[in-house]
């Protein structure tokens, strides 16, 4: 909520839990509510207090659950509303709060809207889509969705088009609607006064279309992303809308999601003085990667550009909104296996993006397992994959006749699923996570990387993971103090400082494999924290952090 003195979620740590991974408490391989409110010691152990829940609305699941069928409903497999609104209540009691994710690009196609849509052209949920007619016998225009071909379907009952900037099961919301808006804001008002505390709004970038449905001259989805899907001409006005219509009547937060919000434009969605949105999650560093055919095209990344883009986004909010500090979530590669080193230095390089979670300007979140330093997998078979992502690029790479080797090793670092498999909580079969066969198979390396080891090894990720998160709890200048870049040109080394009043605190980050010499000319007091029990003063050890006055 905007205009508003105490704005608790600055200072918060979130945490997010994607719930078909979390924890199984019935045997059936798929995590569920019973499983995250018996697993309810832990996260308060965290030190995390706002937690973003992944989708348990009704859903065929075609995206895991982002593309929804009945957004009043849990999900039977997740558990029921009881569970629900238990769960809520003991997080509550902990001090904990708790948003959901919020999706109303597109519904499922299986929502009762949709089913009525698709029936006849006068039907009454008619305008609740896009429906438009083909053009030289093919779809309205050359989109292409983000994970299959075209983004118009062909629906032969009416003999028309429908949009779907997703899969085809994922059938866009035509905002333009103002009975849909509404029907929106009531589901909205129906969560928040059960007592939830926001959203996270799914891919909210991309809700207000541009009506011409014009040709791009560029067929590459990133290209239509920036400019033809995201930022349209009506999307402030409806955000502005759901502030007045619901936001601004409860105390809560929202983060908004979605491609195309640049620094440029973030804080039209953001800016204090906008009343719209609180918080947003820029993909911008998650992007950064692809090369000119998305995700799967892949380019080398330097520092010096994951640097300068970090610091760029920090200056362009700068104290007229706020950020919100991610490095992986259920979407993108772990963490520790994209930006560290996941082999050799997994430990070191986990606790250094930990500490530059929790030393950056902006509300940290936490994507689940990356407290123990889980990684990425390497499942050998495609049979093994189950990300509707990745199912669809084999199957047009193996259309096209290209090389399924490099695409198998394209999702070993890029694919969704790295991220998706079950917590390894110990070293019993399936982890911990089911008595039954999980949804999706747990990474092999959960016999040595796993929460139980963690738990007992006093040197551990998660229990340094812990003492960051008190230290950012007494540290203010940690939460709102100035940031500063101070060797934006350094290769290896992300050193930076955080001041506010008469208080300064130095962050150093070596991002490298090799010993690196500290800037004689930078005057550091006490160490406070750091990965390494011996702290030499001339230089930083392989993948070494150290927080110092
Ligand atoms: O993702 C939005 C988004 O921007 C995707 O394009 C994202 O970049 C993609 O997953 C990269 O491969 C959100 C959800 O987080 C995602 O899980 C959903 O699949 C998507 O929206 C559709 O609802
Ligand atoms: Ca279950």
């Amino acid at each position: 909520m905007q205009n508003q003195e105490n704005q608790w979620w600055k200072k918060s740590i979130m945490y997010q839990i994607y719930p078909r991974s979390f924890q199984d408490s019935n045997g059936d391989g798929i995590g569920d509510l019973r499983g995250i409110i018996n697993r309810i010691d832990y996260i308060a152990s965290l030190g995390v207090d706002l937690i973003w829940l992944g989708p348990v609305y009704e859903s065929p699941n075609d995206d895991n659950g982002y593309d929804i069928s009945d957004y009043y409903k849990i999900h039977p497999e997740f558990g029921t509303m009881v569970d629900f609104d238990e769960l809520l209540e003991k997080l509550h009691a902990r001090g904990i709060k708790l948003i959901m994710d919020l999706v109303v690009n597109h519904s499922s196609d299986e929502h009762a809207w949709f089913e009525e849509s698709r029936k006849s052209k006068d039907n009454p949920y008619r305008d609740y889509y896009y429906w438009r007619d083909g053009k030289n016998g093919g779809p309205p225009n050359n989109w292409t969705s983000f994970f299959e071909g075209s983004a118009w379907k062909y629906d032969e009952q009416t003999d028309q088009y429908y949009l779907h900037l997703f899969t085809t099961k994922q059938p866009d919301l035509n905002w333009e609607n103002p009975v849909v808006r509404e029907e929106i804001y009531k589901m909205m008002r129906f969560w928040l006064d059960k007592g939830v505390d926001g959203f996270r709004m799914d891919v909210i970038s991309l809700i207000s279309k541009r009506l011409e449905f014009e040709d791009s001259p560029v067929e590459t989805l990133m290209h239509q992303v920036y400019n033809y899907f995201s930022n349209g001409p009506r999307i402030h006005e409806f955000l502005k809308e759901m502030n007045r219509e619901v936001l601004s009547k409860y105390d809560i937060v929202t983060v908004g999601e979605g491609p195309g919000i640049t620094k440029n434009v973030a804080l039209d969605y953001i800016g204090k003085d906008r009343n719209e949105l609180d918080m947003i999650f820029q993909l911008d560093l998650m992007f950064l990667d692809n090369g000119p055919s998305g995700k799967f095209d892949r380019r080398p990344v330097s520092m010096l550009e994951f640097k300068k883009l970090m610091t760029d986004w920090n200056n362009a909010i700068g104290d007229r909104g706020w950020n919100n500090i991610f490095l992986d979530n259920h979407d993108f590669p772990r963490m520790v296996s994209r930006f560290g080193n996941d082999g050799k230095y997994r430990i070191e390089s986990a606790k250094l993006l930990l500490t530059y979670l929790l030393t950056m300007r902006g509300t940290p979140c936490i994507y689940q397992g990356s407290e123990i330093g889980m990684t990425n997998v390497k499942f050998t078979s495609e049979d093994d994959y189950r990300d509707v992502e990745t199912i669809n690029y084999f199957e047009q790479v193996r259309a096209e006749g290209k090389d399924l080797n490099h695409a198998l090793d394209m999702v070993h670092t890029q694919g969704r699923d790295n991220v998706r498999t079950p917590i390894q909580w110990d070293n019993s079969q399936q982890g911990g996570f089911s008595e039954g066969q999980p949804w999706i198979k747990i990474n092999p390396n959960y016999t040595g990387i796993n929460v139980e080891a963690a738990d007992k090894d006093k040197t551990s990720i998660l229990h340094f993971f812990r003492k960051m998160t008190a230290f950012r709890k007494s540290n203010v200048v940690l939460q709102d103090g100035d940031y500063v870049d101070l060797y934006p040109d350094h290769e290896a080394l992300y050193i930076f400082s955080r001041e506010a009043g008469n208080e300064k605190v130095y962050v150093l980050l070596n991002f490298s494999d090799d010993d690196q010499v500290i800037p004689a000319e930078l005057k550091l007091g006490d160490v406070l924290m750091s990965n390494y029990e011996d702290n030499d003063v001339l230089k930083l050890l392989p993948w070494e952090c150290r927080v110092c006055s």
